[in-house]
């Protein structure tokens, strides 16, 4: 625990994402990081006072099982563990600090039903009940890991469904060549760093890719506040921000839509965003990453290990421009 948060996370170690935009909220947000940090710091302290796997914020209404069908990717990474996964988290939505999330979401409640509205160059636009997709698609897991454009990662065992399953559903139209998604948000979540409702988008063909998983579960548990709940985006080949937490909207589209990291700052946040070891981000180099949980850094794979997967979506491209 106490290595977790006081050694194995260094906050200086890169630059975070947030700190150089120029949007004129920026002088705000530099003091908010400053108060912030004391919080930081009690949130840490009682989390070690509780002990154990079950004792962070994400498991305070329910039990952890911490259900998984392996202790590592097909990498041989070992998966993070549950207090790990939701103790380090970017949703800015709460906080611009990843060790404040788990701190601030103790009360904040999604409606239930939940509902996705699945809409624009479709033959049958839908909103749909999550708890319904959950029982006719199932939730199967998945064991990926996530490479944050920060220079970490994890592996996390998710649960749940297949997006193309869901897109298929809606029966695009051949007009549609995007998809755009929205992240749900009210007046619960204090956050105020970026325009919301956060909105991410890919290409109707990467949305269509297999990996592409709407997850509803991590380890077994319906999926923590801090990580996304109710049903949140995993793009295994994708920096982590595209993985969008939250999905109530879903749109098809026929132009690129534009990703809330790429209007913020487009010479950094391109709309691709593919983990890609060999096109530095302006700020920093993409080239290697730290595994949460170890000292160290390892090399950043391709397409963060997925190329085998992935790869055919971009061939012929260039992707010093495509970023
Ligand atoms: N709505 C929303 N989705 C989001 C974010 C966010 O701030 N808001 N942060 C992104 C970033 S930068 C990362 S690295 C991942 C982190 O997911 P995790 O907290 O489950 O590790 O969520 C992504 N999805
Ligand atoms: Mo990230």
């Amino acid at each position: 625990m106490s290595r977790f948060f006081k050694s194995n996370i260094k906050s200086s170690e890169i630059t975070p994402e947030h700190k150089y935009w120029n949007r004129p909220l920026g002088r705000r947000r530099v003091l908010k990081l400053g108060a912030t940090a004391g919080a930081a710091g009690l949130s840490a302290a009682t989390l070690a006072a509780c002990g154990g796997e079950s004792s962070s914020s994400a498991a305070a209404s329910a039990p952890v099982t911490v259900v998984a069908s392996a202790k590592t990717d097909e990498l041989g990474g070992a998966l993070n563990s549950f207090k790990e996964i939701t103790n380090y988290n970017n949703y800015y939505e709460f906080s611009t600090d990843k060790e404040e999330v788990a701190s601030l979401v103790g009360n904040y409640k999604v409606p239930s039903p939940f509902k996705i509205e699945v809409t624009g160059l479709v033959n049958k636009p839908m909103t749909f009940d999550l708890d319904d997709l959950k029982k006719k698609f199932g939730e199967e897991e998945r064991i990926y890991r996530l490479r944050c454009v920060e220079g970490w990662s994890m592996v996390i065992p998710w649960n749940g469904f297949v997006l193309a399953s869901l897109l298929k559903e809606v029966e695009p139209t051949s007009a549609a060549k995007f998809v755009r998604f929205y992240s749900y948000h009210d007046s619960q979540m204090p956050g105020n760093s970026l325009d919301w409702p956060y909105v991410e988008g890919m290409r109707i063909d990467e949305a269509m890719n297999e990996l592409a998983l709407m997850a509803t579960g991590l380890y077994g548990n319906p999926l923590p506040a801090q990580n996304g709940a109710p049903v949140r985006l995993a793009l295994p080949w994708k920096y982590g921000f595209k993985s969008i937490k939250a999905v109530t909207k879903i749109e098809l589209i026929d132009s690129e839509p534009v990703s809330t990291w790429k209007a913020a700052n487009a010479g950094e946040y391109g709309f691709y965003s593919n983990v890609n070891p060999n096109r530095p981000h302006p700020r920093w180099t993409q080239a290697n990453e730290r595994r949460i949980g170890e000292s160290g850094r390892r090399d950043t794979l391709m397409y963060n290990g997925y190329e085998k997967q992935v790869a055919s979506l971009y061939a012929g491209m260039d992707l010093q421009t495509n970023f």
